[in-house]
């Protein structure tokens, strides 16, 4: 197989995530572009790669560059995005797909009609243990569903003096903690269940008034310093929703409970059985069942669907986590462009749906009513 040639747009904690997986899975990294050219002559040196591209113009024009890594801030996405996009490269975008609806759409449509690849790492799919129990609800293990619940908690912006461009919303969009981590959880919930969420009912608050100016990347340790600033994105948000089948979801988010690092929790109830699945503790899947039958899947290569086995590189005990699950998604990413068709890929048009989703639990947090997703 000849080697993919990539660029990633993009430095921060993200875009190192990207690098990494790119590299596993057997691409060229052939340049980056930072937020000025300088920072991206010293990137390309310090990640030993062999351009600092000036701009994206720069990439575009780069004909051994067949996929951009969209890493910037998320106002950036449309753009970089729908030029890679027009100029006939591939596309790996960072969720949020767009910080608009519309934007959204338009990029979906946009990545529809060239056919060319354009995924967004929504990588919690690639959890083995995920896998399993999917392949698990859609061979009906569970019955039919009664109940899905769960949370999605970080605590990185729980100190005051704690910033970064999610925060604002001209750079990360309207919604910060549901956009940045809710869609996460929604994308999960929906493709695990097999189940769609038809209205939602949803509260903000923002629980942390101001912050300091001076920003920093996400998990970074407080950039103390700088003015106060009054703080208007979401720092916590509740949501109820209902599916098209009728079940029942309610889903937590923050970025500021203590402790709680990166913790997507979900637990998905049927008529015979649960599941429940903890990122921070992703070896496991419970299994409930009555009569004290619970059992607990450990993930590994030698038992349980084939999509657990294929994305259980590592024998049981030699513990895998998000890492694998971006370079899992990424190979995928390459091995579509490549002609094949793996199964639970998230692309552009799982992006739309995420955005359509976030859009509308801006819309009932506003109108402080429920609202129909569609
Ligand atoms: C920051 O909240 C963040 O890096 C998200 O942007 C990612 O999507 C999530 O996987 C981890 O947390």
């Amino acid at each position: 197989m000849r080697k993919l040639g990539i660029a990633i747009v993009g430095t921060g904690m993200i875009g190192a995530v990207h690098r990494r997986a790119a590299l596993l899975a057997g691409a060229e990294v052939r340049g980056v572009v930072a937020s000025s050219p300088q920072r991206a002559e010293e990137a390309a040196r310090s990640w030993n790669v062999p351009r600092g591209y000036r701009d994206i113009d720069d990439v575009l024009a780069d004909p051994q560059v067949q996929v951009v890594h969209v890493c910037t801030p998320n106002h950036l996405h449309r753009p970089m995005a729908q030029a890679a996009l027009e100029a006939g490269k591939h596309v790996i975008c960072e969720k949020p797909l767009a910080t608009t609806l519309e934007d959204a759409q338009a990029l979906a449509a946009l990545a529809a009609s060239t056919g060319l690849v354009a995924t967004v790492p929504f990588v919690y799919r690639y959890h083995p243990v995920v896998r399993e129990a999917r392949a698990r609800i859609a061979q009906g293990e569970l019955g039919p569903l009664h109940l899905i619940h769960g949370s999605y908690l970080q605590d990185w912006l729980l100190d005051p003096a704690s910033n970064n461009w999610r925060v604002d919303p001209t750079l990360g969009g309207a919604s910060r903690v549901f956009a940045d981590i809710g869609s996460h959880w929604c994308d999960l919930v929906e493709w695990v269940s097999g189940e769609r969420f038809v209205d939602v009912s949803a509260a903000f608050a923002t629980v942390i008034a101001e912050r300091r100016a001076a920003t920093g990347q996400s998990f970074t340790t407080p950039a103390a310093g700088g003015a106060l600033q009054a703080v208007s994105s979401e720092d916590v948000a509740a949501a109820m929703f209902k599916t098209g089948a009728g079940t029942l979801a309610s889903l937590t988010v923050s970025q500021v409970s203590a402790g709680r690092h990166n913790r997507l929790w979900f637990e998905i109830d049927g008529a015979t059985s649960s599941v429940a699945f903890n990122q921070e503790d992703p070896e496991r899947l419970w299994i409930g069942r009555p009569d004290q039958r619970e059992e607990t899947f450990v993930r590994g290569p030698g038992a349980g669907s084939a999509e657990q086995r294929r994305l259980a590189v590592l024998p049981p005990g030699h513990a895998q986590g998000y890492a694998q699950c971006f370079e899992a998604f990424v190979a995928d990413t390459y091995r579509a462009i490549e002609g094949e068709r793996p199964q639970g890929l998230p692309t552009f048009e799982d992006g739309l749906r995420s955005a359509l989703i976030v859009d509308r639990v801006i819309a009932s947090a506003r109108s402080r009513a429920w609202t129909t997703i569609g």
